[in-house]
Order: structure tokens, then C-alpha cells, then sequence
């Protein structure tokens, strides 16, 4: 069993989607293993996404992810990363296909409404910057 690392981001949190989001992530079988609810500070969005910190991009994605609470998860199924990459959809939503997360709960390119991890590599620094081994029995 692979674990993966998911985000609902604050703007599915704050727009009510966190409970459709989990109830779709149930019904294709992942098992969640951690889950809690956080406001990110700036320093720890900036501290998730420093392979990022030199992208255009990054003062606004680090802006946006502590804007408000989000959902932070553990997730195990069959190859997880993949799955759970083939759910979200995307990064673009106007690209994402349908019925995936991020075209049906994401409006922008930075406001896509889901994280998960690319790799193996980034789950295993993922997962433990938000969750310690005890929350994950
Ligand atoms: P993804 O792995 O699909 O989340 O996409 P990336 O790792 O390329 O980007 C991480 C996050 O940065 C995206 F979810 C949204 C944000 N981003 C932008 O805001 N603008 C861009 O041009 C690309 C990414």
C-alpha cells in the first residue's frame, strides 16, 4: 500500500467543498490515515513549498495557502500517487478533465482547490511535515 499527501485548500474549504471532496476520495477507495484541519502561517507555506521558492509564482501561492484553513490528509490505496494525482486532475482547471477535483471545485490555476504529491520522494517529506508517525495509526 502507497501513502500520498492531499490538500483541500482553502479556497474548497472556504467555499463548503471540503465534504464532497471526502466523500469522492471514500468512494474511490482510498483509506485516510490522517486528517486534520489547520490555518497555515506564511512560514509554513513557505517551508511546504520551498521547491518552489524561486517560481513567479511562489509569494502568491504562499499568500493563498495561508489565506484561510484547509484540510491536510494522509491517503493509502493501490498506488496512491497516482490515484490520487488522476483525481485532482490538472493544475490548470480549465485543463483538468472532467469530474475531476479540481475542474469541478477550482477556479484558477493558483486557486485549483487540491494538493497532492508528485512522487514518492515529495509524499515522504510531505507527510511527516504535517503529521507525526502517532497520528497516523
Ligand atoms: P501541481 O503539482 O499540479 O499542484 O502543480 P505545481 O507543482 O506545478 O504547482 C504547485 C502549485 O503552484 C499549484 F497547485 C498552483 C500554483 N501555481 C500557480 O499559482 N501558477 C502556476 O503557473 C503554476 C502553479
Amino acid at each position: 500500500m502507497e501513502k500520498t499527501f492531499a490538500i483541500i485548500k482553502p479556497d474548497a474549504f472556504a467555499a463548503g467543498s471540503a465534504g464532497k471532496i471526502i466523500a469522492r476520495i471514500y468512494a474511490e477507495g482510498f483509506k485516510i490515515v490522517g486528517i486534520k484541519k489547520l490555518y497555515m502561517s506564511k512560514v509554513e507555506a513557505e517551508g511546504f513549498y520551498y521547491v518552489h521558492k524561486e517560481r513567479p509564482f511562489f509569494g502568491e501561492l504562499t499568500d493563498f495557502m495561508s489565506s484561510g484553513p484547509c484540510i491536510v490528509m494522509a491517503l493509502e490505496a493501490e498506488g496512491a500517487i497516482k490515484k490520487w494525482r488522476d483525481l485532482m486532475g490538472a493544475t490548470n482547471p480549465a485543463e483538468a478533465a472532467e469530474g475531476t477535483m479540481r475542474k469541478e471545485f477550482g477556479t484558477s490555476i493558483g486557486e485549483n482547490a487540491t494538493h497532492g504529491s508528485d512522487a514518492p520522494e515529495t509524499a515522504a517529506f510531505e507527510i511527516p511535515y504535517f503529521f507525526s508517525g502517532l497520528e497516523l495509526l
